[in-house]
């Protein structure tokens, strides 16, 4: 396995709009990301990830792009994306940019001329079908609608969104397509980024002849159809292996074996990907079942590919409520958890916040949030008679929201996120007792914790290249694991309930390395001994 700076590299994730406002709009901004990169710095990542920020009419929080060369007027302008880039470069940090070529905005010009008429140059640009006996062409449900096809009057016909129905899906069988999004892709390298997180990417290839399906609600026939490897060999070809680029694939409805397909160093596809087998499977921590995927994901990468770890990000609810103990336990379960993601195999991923321990919302009614995920799916469940108060409650706790809500950077108004009248999004009301300012003050805070942990990546070669192997399995409580490399061998213990768990450590030696309880252990302890609630401990063992 050679090494890569990719490989060795910690990445934050940057959701903008919530992240600084600099003009008191009420949305943060890129003006308000460059205000705080010496934070960024300061906590020794090495990647920024940013969402995107191109042109957009915003129904799918940048998500929806008109224009790929532009700027969205909300984050800032093309001055300042370069400015950005620079700022980010001057303080030895690398920038990655999400590249979202599935689909576009439907007031994207390309998509307004291809459903202008049938014989438009670029109707073939997107997915039309005739209707089937008067209906859809098929019985497919979308990620963010119950069908995903959309009707158009005009020239009769239906056009495919994997998405919301705002969210056209490109044509990638037109090499045109192709090779404009090639074309996009060299701007921003040219632009002096670092690489792309390539959103939905595997969702490129559709299944042919667009079948009815038997189980709809099942929605992975829109992901790993025939196909998607000879685009992104292609994409490799014609862009990304002209430049020192690092590309994370964002693969939903994918298993170890076919990941392998993606990011195995000798397919010249993508260096690693974000796979949803955890927020899948588990909507709630469930260890057995974290264990069998790490397990499963090793074995299938070992020696060929590159994983990433990462338990939460702008869609998925902040991991110390999901998986951790947000209410007696949020600090240590906070810590525990940033110390598994942080020394398992795979780079590890920051959601912006995640370093102070910010947790999930709840907002008492509808408006309130924003997602337009959640907006559509509340219309659904409601347009079938049933208790607004029982979906909203359903809802609540899986909604994307849960992770927009705006970084609290202290405890005055508005957590110091806008000077503004009023966020775009509510800020979480506990920003008083959890905020950066508090964290940056206190040695024993999660921010602090943090930054020993990517910094023992940067001095240990076994916390990036070392061998995984489970230890202790059958405890289920307790997830215990080894990282071997050349004459290191670290043992991590990670006490996932908020109960003690006992663990009996035999080794000859141990040198114990860092541990989440404030009080040290040295020398460290050997034999039979409780861990205490939500605790995690790192040894060197021999
Ligand atoms: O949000 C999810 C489940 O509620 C995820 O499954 C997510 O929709 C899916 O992983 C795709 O996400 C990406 O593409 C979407 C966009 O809304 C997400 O923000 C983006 O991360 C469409 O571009
Ligand atoms: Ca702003």
């Amino acid at each position: 396995m050679n090494k890569k700076w990719w490989k060795e590299a910690v990445v934050y994730q940057v959701y903008w709009r919530s992240f600084f406002d600099s003009n008191g709009d009420g949305i943060g901004d890129l003006e308000g990301l460059i205000q705080k990169l010496d934070y960024i710095k300061k906590l020794g990542v090495d990647v920024i990830w940013l969402n995107p920020m191109y042109s957009s009419p915003d129904k799918d929080n940048g998500y929806d792009i008109s224009d790929y060369y532009g700027v969205m007027e909300k984050a800032g302008d093309m001055e300042t994306v370069e400015r950005l880039i620079h700022k980010i470069h001057q303080r030895g940090m690398k920038i990655i940019m999400d590249l979202v070529v599935n689909h576009t905005s439907d007031q994207h010009p390309w998509f307004l001329e291809s459903k202008s008429s049938k014989d438009n140059p670029k109707r073939d640009w997107y997915i039309w079908k005739d209707p089937v006996q008067g209906g859809v062409p098929n019985n497919w449900r979308s990620y963010f609608s119950p069908s995903t096809w959309e009707y158009e009057p005009e020239t009769n016909q239906y056009y495919f969104h994997s998405f919301a129905v705002e969210q056209p899906d490109l044509n990638w069988e037109n090499e045109e397509v192709r090779k404009e999004v090639y074309a996009l892709m060299r701007f921003w390298l040219d632009k002096g980024i670092d690489g792309f997180r390539m959103d939905v990417i595997n969702l490129l290839a559709k299944l042919e002849g667009f079948p009815s399906v038997e189980n709809p609600n099942d929605i992975s026939y829109l992901g790993n159809n025939p196909g998607i490897h000879e685009y992104l060999q292609e994409m490799n070809r014609e862009v990304l292996q002209h430049y020192d680029a690092m590309t994370v694939g964002e693969i939903p409805f994918v298993t170890p074996e076919d990941g392998v397909l993606y990011v195995g160093e000798d397919r010249h596809e993508l260096h690693t990907l974000f796979h949803f087998q955890v927020a899948d499977d588990m909507p709630t921590w469930d260890l057995k079942r974290y264990k069998e995927i790490q397990r499963t994901w090793y074995e299938g990468l070992k020696g060929r590919g590159w994983n990433s770890q990462f338990l939460n990000n702008h869609d998925h609810t902040r991991q110390v409520t999901r998986y951790g103990n947000d209410k007696e336990y949020r600090v240590e379960s906070a810590k525990l958890l940033a110390t598994m993601i942080h020394t398992l195999p795979g780079t590890p991923y920051i959601f912006q916040g995640e370093e102070i321990g910010m947790t999930g919302v709840k907002f008492d009614n509808i408006e309130d949030y924003n997602d337009i995920a959640m907006k559509n799916k509340y219309a659904e469940e409601l347009a079938k008679e049933r208790n607004p108060e029982e979906v909203l409650k359903e809802l609540q706790f899986l909604s994307r929201d849960n992770s927009r809500t705006p970084v609290q950077w202290n405890d005055e108004k508005h957590a110091g996120f806008t000077e503004g009248e009023s966020p775009w999004i509510k800020v979480n009301p506990n920003y008083k007792e959890i905020n950066v300012m508090d964290a940056l003050e206190d040695e024993n805070s999660v921010f602090y914790y943090y930054q020993k942990l990517i910094n023992l990546r940067k001095k240990h070669d076994v916390m990036v290249y070392g061998d995984y192997e489970e230890v202790y399995v059958d405890s289920p409580e307790v997830y215990a694991y080894t990282r071997s490399h050349e004459d290191d061998r670290w043992l991590i213990l990670l006490n996932h309930s908020s109960t003690p768990s006992s663990i009996d450590v035999q080794s000859e030696e141990c040198e114990f390395i860092l541990g989440n309880y404030a009080d040290t252990m040295e020398p460290c302890r050997l034999g039979k001994f409780d861990l205490r609630p939500h605790e995690a401990r790192i040894y060197r063992i021999k």
